[in-house]
């Protein structure tokens, strides 16, 4: 049982507890219990096959720890059986619904029986809903509009639950006898933000063992089919994994087919049907010439490419492709023009410019968060704590800013081998103003803006508002642009085009956030906003160490998004951000 399967049970006895009306502090001790386990580099399951102590990781306590013990081992929890039979265990569906937090499911359970989307909708109609105490009319028709946007949307894997899910099978995999090769493609491998399914190919002598393997996986839930060339298995989490056995002369070949995507696949086709060649997952074949290169056997003709990839894209006059290019975006043309970017990589990154600490709703100390930025290997760092608007933490005023430049000050002796630069998530509020004086904020290294409340303006008033934050001479950065959360939150409404013309006028840096849940800016907005002219910045928003891994995510965005090493600002060297930051 991998970590974020553990905090989806974790999550869901503190949604049912909720709705059952259970002690408050009870419900935030399962919440903050499954936040810290999902970020958990470390697999639990290891900790306890080690006989570890769970309650070293804070925020686990003695309760939490036995209770992860006794879903690890027995894979069900007892507490969770309990109130499935106080609450009805269907009853958390209520929750995807933007806007439906547990009191008001408590509410539409409790008063009018409603466990599920269906008898919402009959609830809805009916009009009951709106009648019930505290609802009204108008907010029954955001959860009508809700429940249309969420039953039409099919739920996909970030990539980071993703990787947590794969990484265990793939280790597992790679244990089987007679596996000679093995990696996985699909959007995983393009690194999408979000995943319908994985598809793994391998090579081996043998395919029994490496089958056996796959079906025999701890957290395999049903297995759908297993057979000499393709299994396909279901694991608990609802993930749903493939296995192609290919044989090691088509392997480049499979390898471009089943990464996709599938409009990029079928553009390679066409230009091999241009020059005779049929380009299937088996391999590139010339054609005979008196046959019709879209003829249904694969396998005719002559086999002239398809052990490697790059063979493939040689066949058709074209150098390899980076996998995140593989969208259909013109990444064809230019690859035939030579003309590639030369992507950003992990290693061009030199700092984080923006993360939390306990000065407002971080979980680490600025020292802790200095060192785990120094073990990353950056060279500069900056602390960027929220202003006090944002309602929900506890966020820095004048006054507090002040000591926290006092502590900096400290840490900055202390952690000597980076530089950390004083920062502020500044709050924009609603007429576009700064949640902060400016004498304040001219005293700042860097100071970073965002949209954190009233989201639901109007695309005018919206854009607005944030071109006018972003002509603030003290502005930076601009954070999170969109607001949006992935399978959570929409974005706000706002005209990009505006905002990045705007950043670019104004010298701001706009973000692609790298939580994996955000990634905002996305991969085609970031791709426009470079074309414009724009620098951009990928930073972790992390609240505590272990986030700052989540950077990968923001560069396989970035990649996906076309971009090169100096359109970020974080790849600059601690003097010419120096030198940006002034100018
Ligand atoms: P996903 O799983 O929805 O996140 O997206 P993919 O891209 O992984 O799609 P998937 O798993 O359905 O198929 C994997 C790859 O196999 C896909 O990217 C391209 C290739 N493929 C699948 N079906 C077709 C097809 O009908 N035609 C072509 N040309 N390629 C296909
Ligand atoms: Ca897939
Ligand atoms: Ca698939
Ligand atoms: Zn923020």
């Amino acid at each position: 049982m991998e970590n974020v399967e553990i905090a989806a049970v974790l999550r869901e006895v503190a949604d049912l507890l909720e709705i059952k009306g259970g002690n408050p502090f009870k419900v935030r001790a399962y919440r903050n219990a499954a936040q810290k386990v999902a970020s958990q580099a470390r697999p639990l399951r290891r900790m306890i096959e080690e006989e570890e102590d769970l309650t070293k990781i804070p925020g686990i306590g003695k309760d939490m720890s036995s209770y992860i013990t006794e879903l690890v081992r027995t894979g069900g929890l007892e507490r969770l059986r309990e109130l499935q039979k106080d609450v009805s265990p269907t009853v958390t569906e209520l929750l995807k619904l933007d806007g439906v937090g547990a009191k008001t499911a408590a509410k539409l359970y409790h008063e009018l029986g409603v466990d599920s989307m269906d008898k919402l909708r009959r609830a809805l109609e009916s009009g009951e809903v709106s009648k019930l105490e505290g609802l009204g009319a108008k907010t029954a028709e955001k959860m009508r509009r809700e429940l249309e946007e969420v039953t039409g949307r099919e739920e996909r894997f970030l990539l980071s639950e993703a990787d947590s899910l794969v990484r265990p099978l793939v280790e597992h995999l790679q244990d089987a006898k007679a596996l000679k090769r093995l990696q996985i493609a699909g959007s995983f491998r393009r690194r999408s933000e979000t995943v319908g399914d994985i598809d793994i190919l391998a090579i081996c002598d043998d395919w029994e063992p490496v089958m056996d393997a796959l079906t025999s996986f701890d957290s395999v839930d049903r297995v759908e089919q297993s057979g000499e060339t393709r299994g396909t298995v279901v694991l608990r989490s609802g993930l749903q994994v493939d296995l192609r056995i290919l044989p090691e002369e088509s392997y480049g070949a499979a390898l471009h087919y089943f990464t996709g995507s599938k409009s990029h696949n079928v553009a390679v086709r066409k230009m091999g049907v241009e020059r005779g060649l049929k380009i299937s997952e088996y391999g590139v074949f010339e054609v005979p010439e008196n046959r019709n290169a879209d003829s249904s056997d694969p396998q005719e003709g002559k086999r002239v490419a398809g052990k490697d990839e790059k063979s493939v894209y040689k066949a058709v006059g074209l150098p390899w492709i980076p996998p995140e290019l593989r969208e259909s975006r013109g990444e064809l043309e230019a690859a035939e023009n030579n003309d590639l970017p030369d992507l950003v990589r992990m290693d061009d990154i030199k700092g984080d410019l923006q993360m939390h600490s306990t000065w407002s709703d971080g979980e680490a100390s600025i020292e802790e968060m200095a060192r785990a930025c120094a073990d990353m290997g950056y060279e500069y760092m900056a602390i960027t704590d929220h202003s006090s608007w944002v309602g929900v933490t506890t966020g820095l005023d004048e006054e507090k800013l002040e000591k926290q430049w006092e502590e900096l000050e400290k840490v900055r002796g202390k952690v000597e081998d980076i530089t950390i630069l004083s920062g502020m998530e500044v709050d924009i509020l609603d007429d576009g103003s700064l949640d902060l004086e400016d004498g304040h904020l001219e005293r700042l290294d860097l100071v970073v803006v965002a949209i954190h409340s009233n989201m639901d303006m109007d695309e005018d008033e919206m854009t607005a508002r944030v071109v006018k934050a972003l002509s603030h001479p003290s502005v930076s950065i601009l954070a999170h642009p969109t607001g949006r959360k992935i399978n959570q939150r929409r974005p706000i409404n706002i005209d990009l085009e505006q905002v990045i013309d705007a950043a670019v006028e104004q010298e701001v840096a706009l973000e692609c956030n790298a939580m994996p849940n955000r990634l905002d800016l996305a991969d085609i907005h970031l791709r426009r906003a470079a074309e414009k002219g724009a620098l951009l910045v990928v930073n972790t928003d992390a609240h505590r160490p272990d986030h700052l891994r989540y950077m990968s995510y923001g560069i396989d965005q970035a990649r996906r998004g076309w971009l090169e090493s100096d359109d970020l600002l974080n790849t600059k060297s601690l003097s010419k951000l120096r030198k940006w930051l002034k100018g």
